[in-house]
């Protein structure tokens, strides 16, 4: 047995030998699933985008092409990897050509910039960036000359399509060559938290775990081999990638389909055409969906699952989706750090769209805690700490934070708060973190308000956010001038130069004289939130 990478916390000897032996870890690695796949269905379609279709045999190829081609540019077992593409074909022979190679996929998203995008690679110590050329009208290649002026330590960058000065993905495919199995205990690559301090923190999944989390939520969807998943959430997002996602269908030997965005227009005829059986979306896409549904231009009469997760689903958008979409809602209650809540199939639909479902396994341990950590009584609303089979034990060399982060027993403390209903399912009634969500997209406050503090005009900076009938939330910036305000597009346009992702710009900026405190001197932000209900009854 190999020990972990350095700086990755893991389950004590007594769990891990627990989680194998009830058969969660198998010791199969996802080179391995993919071999396996190949070899039993080889002629069935893996992957569908655009006018490309490749069988799971020209999958497995391709990433044994690329995997040599990998090592040849002096890739090696271990080094991290950092992967920023779209909904493209390219995504997923790079992830298994990282797999076979041992080397360690670091799971950006397509919205993240030059600030996000640096700072991976440099706390990593990546050796290479991966990329698309262009997507939805931004040019990547300009970002990663960026980046690569900012981390030195950054030995490739390579792209998917026209390359520029860069290394053109294409290039690497060579003749396969024979490559040691890593550990299936071992870290296979990293996912992003949602976060909720000033820098982004980076998940540890192993091989075992994250298996574990995609086999057994393949079958909880019933996904097999006729299954058609539509990625129309970007395919990096631990959603879309494995509850179940791409990486369950790939292992139920489906098909998946890929969306190069969400949009009704693009998605609609795919469902039509690729005949689609369960796709995912975040709650303000389920909802323009179910608007435009009801047009009726196109034939969905495929969709037998539509899963809706990442915020919180409201219940009168819930009960549409049967009538209007013909197919059963599942809720999923996930999080990038581990435990996947699901509503049943086969569930009542009063479960369906009152409830964020149920755990994956009975393993998966939940409590439900006080701000003393003791366990509220049965019902009540609390404070969600679990624990189990493929929930991390920590951070990616963050030993301080893993210390608050988690208890003392290795619980997770997921900074949502909820209440388990007599069925055992749990409903999502609130947030405790410093985060904001914003229609499934989680913007950590510290880090905004960091990034403002570095504008010459700010004294002080408090982000919170402010209910949105459509995103469910969007961001607020308070801010403190130093002297006269300064106009509130030159902040978000200072934000957007430091290289933040779109998604993380405040949608509203304030400009306050001072924050309101609480008790013990900390900013207020419950209290903030209520100062601006007040100024919006004066102005409307
Ligand atoms: C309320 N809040 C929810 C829900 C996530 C599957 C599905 C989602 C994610 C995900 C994921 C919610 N109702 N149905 O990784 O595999 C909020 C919670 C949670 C945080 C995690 C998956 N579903 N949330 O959203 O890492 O606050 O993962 O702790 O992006 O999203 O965010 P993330």
């Amino acid at each position: 047995e190999t020990a972990l990478l350095p700086g990755c916390p893991t389950w004590p000897e007594e769990f891990a030998t627990r989680y194998r032996q009830a058969g969660y870890w198998r010791g199969e690695t996802f080179g391995q699933v993919l071999r396996e796949r190949a070899q039993r269905h080889g002629e069935r379609t893996a992957i569908v985008a655009g006018t490309q279709r490749w069988s799971y045999r020209e999958l497995d190829e391709r990433a044994d092409r690329l995997a040599a081609g990998l090592q040849a540019l002096g890739i090696k077992p271990r080094d991290r990897v950092v992967v920023q593409l779209p909904n493209i074909a390219a995504f997923f022979e790079v992830c298994f050509a990282l797999f076979r190679l041992g080397a360690l996929p670091v799971f950006a998203l397509p919205a993240h910039r030059s600030a996000e995008i640096s700072y991976f690679c440099a706390f990593t110590e990546a050796v290479a960036y991966i990329i698309p050329d262009r997507h939805v009208g931004f040019d990547y290649r300009s970002l990663a000359e960026q980046v690569r002026d900012r981390v030195p330590g950054l030995r490739h960058v390579i792209v998917a399509g026209d390359a520029g000065p860069f290394t053109p993905l294409s290039s690497l495919y060579a003749s396969p060559v024979e490559l040691s199995e890593p550990s299936p205990s071992d870290v296979a690559f990293f996912q992003l938290s949602g976060g909720s301090t000033g820098i982004p923190k980076l998940i540890p999944r192993t091989h075992d775990d994250y298996i574990y989390s995609v086999r057994a939520s393949a079958e909880i969807c019933q996904l097999d081999g006729s299954s058609v998943y539509l990625c129309a959430l970007p395919a990096a997002h631990n959603f879309p990638l494995s509850s179940p996602g791409v990486l369950g269908t790939l292992y139920a030997g489906g098909t998946t389909v890929l969306a190069p965005a969400p949009s009704p227009d693009v998605a609609f005829p795919l469902i039509e055409r690729e005949r689609v059986t369960i796709t995912a979306l975040v709650p303000p896409l389920a909802m323009i969906w179910l608007d435009a549904a009801s047009a009726r231009r196109h034939d969905l009469s495929s969709l037998r699952v539509l899963q809706v997760g990442g915020a919180k689903f409201s219940e009168e958008a819930a009960r549409r989706v049967r009538p209007t979409l013909g197919c059963t809602l599942q809720q999923v209650f996930g999080m990038a750090e581990g435990l996947v809540n699901y509503t049943r199939l086969d569930d009542s639909e009063e479960l369906i769209v009152t409830t964020q479902g149920r755990p994956i396994t009975s393993d998966d341990e939940i409590r439900v805690v006080d701000e003393d950590d003791n366990e509220v009584a049965p019902g009540e609303t609390g404070q969600l700490l679990t624990r189990g089979p493929y929930t991390i034990r920590g951070y990616y060399k963050a030993e301080t934070h893993n210390s608050r982060a988690f208890t003392s027993d290795g619980f997770y403390r997921t900074g949502d708060v909820v209440r388990v209903t007599p069925e055992g399912y749990l409903v999502v009634e609130g947030r405790e973190k410093d985060q904001i969500n914003r229609g499934g997209e989680k913007v950590a406050a510290e880090e905004v308000e960091n990034h403002l503090l570095a504008h010459p005009a700010v004294h002080d900076a408090a982000v919170v956010a402010i209910p949105d009938p459509f995103l469910g939330e969007r961001t607020c910036a308070f801010v403190i001038p130093r002297e006269a305000p300064p106009p509130a597009a030159s902040l978000t346009a200072f934000l957007r130069e430091r290289g933040l992702a779109a998604f993380k710009i405040p949608d509203r900026v304030e400009f306050v004289e001072a924050f309101p405190k609480t008790g013990v001197g900390k900013v207020s932000k419950k209290a903030l939130r209520e100062t601006l209900s007040r100024r919006n009854a004066v102005s409307n």
